[in-house]
């Protein structure tokens, strides 16, 4: 009896930590927009990572600032270790810090890097990014490429600058972009921004409609946009507008679904290309980067700048193929 009772209270004092060992680490992927392909990629690249490394991946989509609080304090309450977060807004940096600090969560940036109120990146948050202005400056020069190819005169052709300039990232791509087309010698004046509400397609559309009512004189245009999403909007308003195919060139920056959707229709559309950026080092590497932070104590590089490839129809299936997408 009195053994029994002792391996009992083993047993019992034995539970709690027996069941803590067996529970998985769970790690946190949350970003601004759900429904963007891009988004999808590299949550599907994550959970490739969770499997890889035996951690649980808990993905929500937070389109705004009270949904991000909220599902960073669910993830505490499910004992998350840590979390990657593209936030809606890069200026609620502050608030991701204090709120990972007091939940004792480690958290890393991923494609939008996270300001102080001063507008200034925050250090100490770890961030994987693309390399902006150079992935830009890829995209004007595949412009100008293209424009020479056509037999078009840069004097003659407007540039459309889908801009969303509240983001640092996107203001350094379409900047890039614009950069380029200038130093091939397209006029400065020729150049016109289509501010955004929101980096989707449809706002895009919108954006770029207003901008073509504005500016008819241009008969030929270019158009670039901080992801694929916002060069699709400004082709497709130059579609209704009667554009064709040879009076429009934009090219994106991506190389997820909505490219491959424009390139695999049986007729080109006025969206020639797009820089493939990687989802995969995006999604897999912050994953693994946190869960090594969180459970060895490895902190991850305080910055990691990815590069892009220019994809078109042509080069599209053996280009993803490379990546490993
Ligand atoms: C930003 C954009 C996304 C994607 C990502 C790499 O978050 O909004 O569309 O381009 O950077």
């Amino acid at each position: 009896m009195k053994i029994q009772r002792r391996a009992l209270t083993l047993a019992l004092m034995a539970t709690p930590f027996a069941l803590h060992a067996a529970e998985p680490v769970k790690i946190g992927f949350l970003v601004k927009q759900a429904e963007e392909p891009w988004f999808q990629d590299e949550w599907k690249f994550a959970e490739q990572a969770a499997k890889d490394k035996g951690f649980t991946l808990v993905k929500i989509g937070i389109p705004n600032g009270e949904k991000m609080m909220a599902a960073i304090d669910n993830l505490a309450a499910q004992k998350a270790v840590g979390f990657v977060i593209c936030a809606p807004d890069v200026k609620l940096g502050v608030a991701v810090n204090r709120a990972a600090k007091r939940h004792k969560l480690k958290v890393m940036s991923v494609d939008d890097q996270l300001v102080d109120g001063a507008g200034k990146p925050i250090a100490e948050i770890p961030h994987m990014g693309i390399s902006g202005y150079e992935i830009g400056k890829q995209v004007g020069q595949a412009l100008v490429a293209e424009m020479k190819t056509r037999g078009w005169k840069l004097d003659e052709v407007g540039a459309l600058r889908v801009a969303f300039d509240q983001l640092p990232t996107a203001r350094d791509r379409t900047m890039g972009a614009i950069d380029a087309l200038k130093a091939a010698g397209l006029p400065a004046a020729n150049v016109v921004d289509a501010p955004q509400a929101k980096t989707d397609t449809e706002s895009a559309f919108n954006a770029a409609n207003i901008a073509f009512t504005k500016n008819a004189k241009f008969k030929r245009w270019v158009a670039v946009g901080l992801n694929d999403e916002a060069a699709l909007g400004a082709v497709r308003a130059g579609e209704g507008r009667g554009m064709k195919h040879d009076e429009m060139l934009a090219i994106g920056i991506g190389g997820s679904q909505t490219a491959l959707n424009e390139f695999t229709k049986p007729t080109p559309t006025g969206f020639f290309g797009t820089v493939l950026i990687s989802p995969k080092r995006h999604g897999y590497e912050t994953a693994v980067f946190v869960y090594e932070w969180a459970t060895q104590g490895k902190a991850p590089p305080p910055v990691t700048l990815t590069a892009g490839t220019l994809m078109t129809r042509q080069n599209q299936a053996e280009l993803r193929k490379q990546m490993g997408l």
